[in-house]
């Protein structure tokens, strides 16, 4: 009902549209037209009310909530079912409970702030108000071997809705979205599985939409950065939608004919290939040349001597 009322708002946006109009159109009483009204207002909606010639829409809110993100996404699966939060601890840990209760293929979790966002390794991941922090539940029936790759499918859909906001940015393997060297985005990737099946896949997005620069923390501030920084003033709502959009495209084309188009976008997309580079793995360090990627997802790099393939740990670019 709420949303009938706001859409009778939006089609009337230039005039007064009564409490009694509304009640008949939609058949409820005007007592329940306000009530809902109040409700709208304290969503962050902003409705003038004038005794005499009724409500108005003077603006929604600047909050990712489901009926603005996805208004006019035509989204078979990703974000189709969505549910919003305005502080969480952490919208991964958030839709592994959603997954165990059986969320559907695509359910979006985000929050407007983390309290506890993680990274991997459990590293802490800054998430004040103005980011855009959500996870994606997938259910999809490739083989649990396949699941890291999701990461790269996330990272080439933000990357190219970020492309279609004017920001040029890309990707450093595996998980993270820079622009001018500063890191915009990072992602998380969990995955709950059999030894052949998958149950639930998390991705887990962070995104420095809108934020400050001097807001962030002294231990990242050289090293992360913010949309806002290099775009200035930019929808966030119509942002977040894009990403939805370009992981909807990709994700049906990964069950339909697998990652090839995934990974050949990653590669064009990619600031990490052609460029020297030290791999911090889990056991080792080196240094070499990222030469490409391999079709399990897994980092081509020529040390020199041989060619080796990286699948887990953090690349930093060396500077000639
Ligand atoms: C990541 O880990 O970059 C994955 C971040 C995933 C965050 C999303 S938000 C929604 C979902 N819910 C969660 O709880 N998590 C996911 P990693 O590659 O390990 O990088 C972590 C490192 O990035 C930290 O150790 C810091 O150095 C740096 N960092 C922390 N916060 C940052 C920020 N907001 N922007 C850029 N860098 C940050």
């Amino acid at each position: 009902m709420r949303m009938a009322i706001l859409e009778l708002l939006r089609a009337s946006a230039d005039h007064y549209l009564s409490g009694e109009e509304i009640a008949l159109k939609l058949n409820v009483s005007r007592t329940a037209v306000w009530k809902h009204i109040k409700e709208l207002k304290n969503q962050g909606y902003e409705i003038e009310s004038l005794p005499r010639n009724g409500y108005k829409l003077l603006g929604s809110p600047d909050r990712l909530l489901p009926e603005l993100v996805c208004r006019g996404l035509d989204n078979k699966v990703i974000g189709c079912q969505m549910e919003h939060f305005d502080d969480i601890g952490s919208t991964n840990a958030e839709a592994k409970v959603f997954a165990r209760q059986g969320a559907a293929d695509g359910t979006v979790i985000v929050s407007e702030s983390q309290n506890t966002g993680r990274g991997r390794l459990d590293r802490s991941f800054f998430c004040p108000q103005g980011g855009i922090w959500f996870s994606v539940i997938l259910r999809p029936d490739f083989l649990p071997q396949e699941a890291p790759k999701c990461t790269l499918m996330a990272a080439v859909a933000v990357t190219e809705a970020m492309r279609d906001f004017g920001l040029d940015a890309g990707i450093k393997w595996p998980n993270d979205i820079l622009y001018q060297g500063k890191k915009l985005t990072g992602i998380l990737t969990e995955m709950s599985a059999e030894i052949d099946r998958i149950n639930y896949v998390i991705i887990g997005i962070g995104i420095n939409a809108v934020i400050a620069p001097e807001s962030f923390p002294e231990d990242i501030k050289d090293k992360a950065g913010s949309m806002s920084m290099f775009l200035g003033k930019f929808d966030r709502i119509s942002f977040f939608r894009a990403v939805l959009q370009h992981l909807e495209t990709l994700y049906i084309s990964v069950k339909k004919q697998g990652f090839g188009s995934v990974l050949k976008s990653w590669r064009d997309l990619s600031v990490t290939l052609g460029q020297d580079v030290k791999v911090i793995g889990i056991n080792e360090t080196f240094t070499g040349r990222a030469v490409d990627i391999a079709e399990d997802g897994g980092l081509m790099v020529d040390t020199g001597r041989e060619t080796c393939k990286v699948y887990a740990g953090d690349v930093s670019i060396r500077t000639k």
